[in-house]
C-alpha cells in the first residue's frame, strides 16, 4: 500500500532512517495518548529498534494494564536528560501542540533531536515536528497510527490490536460520538479479529471510579445550570470541591459527557477551577453546535488578532480585492485556516434558524443578489465581529444587544461590490 499522503511518507521515511526512539504524549494522557504509545513501541521495537515511552504525567489507572506490554516512565529531570541523550528521535503522539508535553518541551531545544508528530487535534498549532502527521478527520491518534502500519504492511499482534482498540475506544467515547464513522468501525472490527474481549477492555478501562470521584460528579451536577433555553449546560467544580474529595484535574474525565444526554441539549460546558485562578474548561457538542471548533482554531491568544478584520482573514471570509488590467474583481480569500472557515461558515448557515438578527444579515445579503455561499459569508464576517468584540471585552454574547453589532457589521458598499 502506498502512503495516502506527502506526510505519511516522510513518516515512514522517518522511521526507517532512524535507530533509537523516544514516544511521548500529551500531559494527563487519555486511551488515545497511551495506546498510541504502546502500539508505535510495539511496532518499533518489531523492527528492532530500541524504544522508551517517557511522559510528564503518571499514567492513569484506568490505563495502566497496557503497560505490561510497553513501560511506561514518568519524568524525572535525570531520567529526562538520560532519555534524550540516548534517543535520536522523538515521536510526539495525541497534540501538535509543544506545550502540552509539558516538562518534556524544553528539552527538545537542548538536545539535538529530531521530532515527529503524529495527531488528530483540530488546532491552531500546525506542528512543531521535521514530519508532521496531523489529520483532524481521524477519530483518534490510534486511527492514523493503524493506517500507517497497514501502510507499511506490518502484521498487527494482540498487544498492538489491543492498545489500538484502547485509543479507539476511548477517543469515540465507546464508539458515541460524532466522529465515530465507517472508518472506526471497520478498523474495530479488525482488530476485534486478533481475539480481543471488548467486554473486558471496557471494563478494564471504565471500571475506575472511586467513590470520592462519584460524590464529586453528583455534588457538580446537581448545581448545574440551564442555559440558552435548554440548549446550553453550564456546570462548575471549585478549587474547594476538588480540595475535600481530594481529586485533581484529571479526575473531571468523563463528566462533561454526562448532560449530553439531557433532552435538547445541543452543548455542555464544563468550567473546572482546580486550584485557584488556574480554570480548565472543557467542552462538548452533540454535533449541531461547532462553538468548540471555533474556539479550538482560534486558540486563546487574543493578541494574534488585534483588529476584527484579522479573524475574517484567518476564516477566510475577508472579501480580497484583486485588480489587474482588464480584471477588477472582489474575491474570499483561501488561503486561510480551511477548518476555521468550515466551522464559522456551518456555524453561521445554522445561525439563521435561531436569531432573528442573522436571518436579517443574511436575507439583505441574498436581495443585493448575492448567491447563498456569498450570503453565508457576510453572515460569518458579521458574526465574528460579534464574537471579536466579546472575546475582547471578555464579555459573553448576549442576544438582546444584538444591535450592538451593528457597528461592527461591515458597510455595505464593499458587499455590493463582491
Ligand atoms: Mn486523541
Amino acid at each position: 500500500m502506498t502512503p495516502a499522503s506527502p506526510a505519511r511518507a516522510a513518516f515512514h521515511e522517518f522511521l526507517a532512517r532512524y535507530r533509537t526512539f523516544l514516544l511521548t504524549t500529551h500531559i494527563n494522557p487519555d486511551g488515545d495518548g497511551i495506546g498510541s504509545e504502546v502500539a508505535l513501541a510495539l511496532w518499533l521495537r518489531g523492527l528492532g529498534k530500541t524504544v522508551r515511552v517517557l511522559n510528564d504525567s503518571v499514567v492513569p489507572p484506568a490505563y495502566v494494564f497496557l503497560a505490561r506490554a510497553q513501560p511506561l516512565e514518568v519524568y524525572g529531570p535525570e531520567l529526562a536528560e538520560e532519555r534524550f541523550t540516548g534517543a535520536e528521535a522523538l515521536v510526539v503522539l495525541d497534540t501538535s501542540n509543544r506545550q502540552r508535553i509539558g516538562r518534556l518541551a524544553p528539552l527538545i531545544d537542548r538536545h539535538p533531536i529530531a521530532v515527529a508528530v503524529v495527531d488528530h487535534h483540530v488546532s491552531h498549532a500546525h506542528g512543531f515536528g521535521r514530519v508532521n502527521v496531523i489529520e483532524p478527520e481521524a477519530s483518534a491518534t490510534g486511527e492514523i497510527l493503524f493506517d500507517l502500519m497497514r501502510e507499511a504492511g506490518v502484521s498487527l499482534t494482540p498487544p498492538i490490536a489491543e492498545a489500538l482498540y484502547v485509543a479507539l475506544m476511548t477517543d469515540t467515547g465507546s464508539f458515541r460520538f460524532s466522529n465515530t464513522d465507517s472508518h472506526a468501525h471497520r478498523m474495530a472490527a479488525e482488530l476485534l479479529g486478533h481475539g480481543l474481549d471488548p467486554q473486558r477492555l471496557h471494563a478494564q478501562v471504565h471500571a475506575h471510579a472511586s467513590a470520592a470521584r462519584l460524590r464529586f460528579f453528583g455534588e457538580v451536577l446537581a448545581r448545574l445550570e440551564i442555559h440558552e433555553a435548554g440548549r446550553l449546560v453550564v456546570l462548575e467544580a471549585s478549587p474547594e470541591q476538588f480540595q475535600r474529595h481530594g481529586l485533581e484535574g484529571s479526575d473531571t474525565e468523563g463528566l462533561v459527557d454526562m448532560p449530553r444526554n439531557i433532552a435538547g441539549v445541543d452543548a455542555v460546558a464544563l468550567f473546572s477551577e482546580v486550584e485557584h485562578g488556574k480554570v480548565k474548561v472543557s467542552l462538548r457538542s452533540t454535533g449541531r453546535v461547532n462553538a468548540a471548533q471555533i474556539l479550538a482554531e482560534l486558540g486563546d491568544e487574543r493578541a494574534r488578532f488585534p483588529r476584527p478584520e484579522l479573524l475574517a482573514a484567518e476564516a477566510g471570509v475577508a472579501p480580497v480585492t484583486r485588480a489587474s488590467g482588464k480584471h477588477h474583481a472582489v474575491s474570499f480569500r483561501w488561503a486561510c485556516n480551511k477548518r476555521l472557515r468550515l466551522a464559522v461558515t456551518c456555524f453561521a448557515d445554522n445561525s439563521r434558524h435561531a436569531s432573528p438578527w442573522a436571518a436579517h444579515v443574511y436575507q439583505r445579503a441574498r436581495e443585493r443578489g448575492c448567491d447563498h455561499p456569498h450570503a453565508v459569508r457576510i453572515l460569518a464576517r458579521a458574526w465574528l465581529r460579534v464574537l471579536w468584540r466579546c472575546w475582547y471585552d471578555r464579555t459573553p454574547y448576549r442576544a438582546e444587544q444584538h444591535r450592538a453589532a451593528k457597528p461592527f457589521l461591515p458597510p455595505p458598499t464593499s458587499e455590493q461590490a463582491a
